[in-house]
């Protein structure tokens, strides 16, 4: 047991006949899935029907215990991977139609092409590497790419991007496409479509051209042949994602062109070849005042200026992938433009691949934030996903968390998190506590327990594993967040790793925006970053009644406190503490939590086999040790300021500061 079967554990399966009267590489994967997997009745028969039906968009299909209708193969292939896991999980088999959320599931990975993955802490690329050979497409390359394809359509992800949006010019070069095209036809019965990561600059850097301006004649036609070149390589390859005018990349401000012009521009090449182009709004520049408006800023004054084939792509909060942040302020405000939400899968501000932190709920709670755009109940989900804008694309992207880790992700429990993306973004409505439900079912299915030595199928329904691990995973989100970032404190980690605990980063001449000190503003004074309407007042960037709920301390709901507020330490909160006091309790909590899981864990350890057990314990410990430093660095280094004694009730700190400090190096790596 290595954890590299996923959430894909056929064991034990059932003979079963399966009729088909077409044949293609999706329906005969359909079809093996079904040989290898069935949980149902032995010796049955059941039928994978193709034929129009009303209710059945292009994914969607329709399941009864021996027949899957659907109105393309691909939705015939999802329809068996339902089946397949409700037998599993011994879930009710309904006769409704099924159909996706957002019609675009897509994997954004930050891999480079020298195999490295940016934020990645899974191991390697699988799809890129170094070395002279390293364009090579070998048995073991198909391997892993097939495995990779089968557990994304097993959760409905149709779409990945192959490259970091830090995107290498190379990239779209003859010997990568070469490769770009061995990994396309691994993905494509599996009904994956393959996007690149483009760098604006091509023009210039691989073209030889004096400018990549937009609107320059050479430039538009220079990507018109790139466009049908690499149409050559992927006949129904899916497009750009770009990553422009923003952390340094080039992008159509160079030339004094709006991000509208950029994307028009690559939007029109890819038209003819129904291609799209992913444009993403993280941009800020080092002089603003709060970078949490800027996106906002840049973008709101382009809605409406976009073609149909280009996408938005919104990372869900308005800074960076924090343990929490309120949603960006574009969701449902860009009426006129589709937009996508970006979520990131890999933990780069979670523990990478140290802390169990299932991210669902994380997920849910932005998702099902009220935007009130267009009145209330205009939640995320829903200004995204086509219910309140029509929009001729839509979709969601997640930062994966895959390498070439034997258990792809790192840590055992990360593998819940690329599970969950998969689900949400399919049906962008379920709860977290019926995703980790699956997830914990399929995962441990056929288990061997460590207590009777057998196989145990029903390792994860036993309620003495389940229930308690369940509500480990969905506790586990606020516990980092207690640990890390309580009352909406944000972006406080060690330097560029973005791991430890580093309140105090900020090195002479660094950017300010990148430092710690930016975005607490501790002082004597108390804590937090001003954004009401005397502060940056990013809360106007809100509709009614955020903007109002928010500007007011009083009203502001306390997760998002020290984000929307800077608050004097002697500040009495709803619990009857003072600011400061409650700061200790939630740093204090979070540590506890993570104690109390390492309980949860070593008792239901006996329902799980010892190697997936050993691992996860192992990374438990370290989570709370960490939790500890993150406790201790932040209440000592905010105590500096607040001058005020922890809460004598509380365990005290044992790590001193100026060790901590002493011991971060930087690269958040060093605790
Ligand atoms: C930040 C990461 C950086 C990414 C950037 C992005 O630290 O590595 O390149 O986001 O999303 O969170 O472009």
């Amino acid at each position: 047991e290595n954890g590299h079967q996923l959430w894909l554990r056929y064991k034990n399966a059932k003979p079963v006949t399966v009729i088909c009267s077409k044949n293609s590489p999706t329906l005969s994967i359909a079809k093996q899935e079904l040989q290898n997997g069935w949980q149902g009745e032995p010796n049955a028969s059941i039928t994978l029907t193709i034929k129009k039906d009303k209710a059945l968009k292009d994914d969607g299909f329709r399941l009864s215990q021996n027949e899957v209708i659907a109105a393309t193969e691909k939705g015939v292939l999802y329809g068996v991977y339902e089946l397949l896991r409700r037998q599993r999980t011994g879930e009710a088999i309904t006769g409704e139609a099924e159909n996706p959320s957002y019609q675009i599931r897509i994997l954004n990975h930050w891999d480079n092409p020298n195999g490295s993955v940016e934020r990645g802490y899974a191991g390697h690329s699988i799809f890129w590497r170094s070395g002279p050979d390293s364009l090579t497409v070998t048995q073991n390359d198909k391997k892993i790419w097939t495995e990779y394809a089968r557990a994304n359509a097993s959760i409905g992800i149709n779409a990945s991007v192959l490259n970091n949006v830090n995107a290498s010019p190379k990239i779209i070069t003859p010997e990568y496409l070469n490769r770009v095209k061995a990994i396309a036809d691994v993905l494509r019965p599996y009904g994956i479509k393959t996007y690149l990561s483009i760098n604006f600059s091509s023009p210039a850097i691989l073209g030889k051209l004096k400018t990549s301006d937009p609107l320059d004649k050479a430039v538009i036609k220079w990507w018109q042949d790139k466009v049908k070149e690499i149409y050559s390589y992927v006949p129904d390859f899916g497009g750009f994602l770009v990553k422009a005018s923003s952390e340094g990349q080039p992008g159509p401000q160079d030339f004094g062109r709006t991000h509208a012009d950029g994307a028009n521009m690559l939007a029109d090449a890819l038209k003819p070849y129904n291609g799209i182009v992913m444009w993403r709004a993280f941009v800020y520049s080092p002089n603003d005042k709060d970078r949490a408006k800027q996106a906002y800023n840049e973008f709101m004054p382009l809605d409406g200026k976009f073609k149909d084939n280009v996408i938005i792509q919104v990372k869900n909060g308005p800074v960076d992938f924090q343990p929490r942040e309120p949603f960006s302020p574009l969701f449902g405000a860009m009426k006129q433009t589709s937009v996508m939400p970006e979520l990131q899968v890999t933990m780069e501000y979670l523990g990478h691949d140290k802390y169990l932190v299932f991210l669902s709920t994380m997920w849910e709670e932005v998702l099902q934030s009220d935007t009130y755009q267009q009145g209330e109940g205009s939640t995320v989900a829903r200004c995204t996903d086509g219910s309140i804008y029509s929009q001729k694309y839509t979709a969601m992207a997640g930062v994966s968390n895959v390498g070439l880790d034997t258990n792809w992700c790192g840590h055992l429990f990360n593998q819940a998190n690329w599970y969950a993306f998969g689900r949400l973004a399919w049906n962008v409505n379920l709860k977290s506590e019926q995703i980790a439900d699956e997830w914990l079912k399929l995962t441990f299915y056929g288990a061997q327990s460590s207590k009777s030595g057998e196989a145990n199928y029903n390792a994860g329904w036993n309620d003495n594993f389940l229930k308690p691990v369940k509500q480990m995973m969905l506790d586990s989100r606020e516990a980092a967040v207690n640990f890390m970032t309580p009352l909406g404190l944000h972006h406080i980690m060690s330097a560029n790793g973005h791991y430890g605990p580093g309140p105090w980063w900020a090195p002479k001449g660094m950017r300010a925006d990148w430092t710690p000190p930016y975005y607490h503003q501790a002082a004597e004074n108390g804590i937090g970053f001003d954004r009401t309407k005397t502060g940056s007042d990013a809360v106007e960037q809100y509709h009614e009644p955020l903007a109002s709920q928010f500007n007011d301390a009083a009203t502001c709901p306390e997760k998002y406190l020290l984000w929307f507020h800077h608050v004097p330490w002697d500040y009495k909160l709803k619990s009857g503490r003072t600011l400061w006091d409650e700061l200790c309790y939630k740093y204090d909590e979070g540590v506890n939590q993570v104690r109390s899981f390492q309980k949860v864990w070593d008792k239901a350890g006996v329902y799980v086999d010892s190697t997936r057990f050993l691992e996860v314990q192992r990374k438990l410990r370290i989570q709370c040790v960490n939790a500890g430093l993150w406790k201790d660095a932040c209440l000592l280094y905010f105590q500096q300021f607040s001058k005020m004694p922890i809460p004598y009730e509380l365990e005290r700190p044992v790590n001193n500061l100026d060790v901590m400090m002493y011991n971060d190096r930087g690269d958040g790596r060093s605790h």
